[in-house]
């Protein structure tokens, strides 16, 4: 495997590692606050950023590479609100979004086109994420501090978490 995509596939499993780590820091500081709904949708999101890494690991080794199992670094467990949670969610997928669109960009300067086309995969994941992200964001701007609104909007994350289960079913492995 090109020594140049071996990192920068590297690089990006622990980015995913600790995407995962971080959901479950919101996860567990949601619970902890009463937003069961949104704990949960959380606990799911964390899974799936494992499950990223996973597909990545997987990858890097199928193809002669060697997958590192990264360090981690302690994620922020302390959120003012619900609001600065997801603000911060989306800037995070920001950035990931960024990391991958820098992998695709290495991929074809190295002329590897099967790792190119695996890495199609994770560029519309981000896509999906992102505009998730926005939507929930745009929810929590209208409701703003209102309590009842505030109650509602975990219920709706508890019902949200379907539909995103439905868009991250893996097109196979
Ligand atoms: Fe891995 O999809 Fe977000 O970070």
């Amino acid at each position: 495997m090109n020594k140049r995509v071996e990192a920068a596939l590297n690089d990006q499993i622990k980015k995913e590692a600790s995407s995962s780590q971080y959901y479950l820091s919101m996860a567990s500081w949601a619970e902890s606050n009463g937003l069961n709904g949104t704990a949960n949708f959380m606990y799911t999101h964390s899974d799936e950023e494992r499950f990223h890494m996973l597909k990545l690991v997987k990858f890097v080794n199928e193809r002669g590479g060697r997958a590192e199992v990264p360090q981690l670094e302690k994620p922020p467990h302390e959120f003012k609100n619900l609001k600065i949670v997801f603000e911060s969610l989306l800037e995070h997928e920001i950035g990931v979004t960024a990391s991958i669109n820098n992998l695709v960009d290495i991929c074809l300067q190295e002329k590897d086109y099967t790792t190119h086309n695996f890495v199609q995969w994770y560029v519309s994941e981000q896509l999906e994420e992102e505009a998730l992200a926005r939507t929930i964001l745009d929810k929590l701007n209208l409701i703003g501090t209102d309590s009842g609104g505030m109650y509602m909007f975990d219920r709706d994350m508890e019902n949200s978490l379907i539909q995103v289960n439905n868009s991250n079913e893996d097109p196979g492995q």
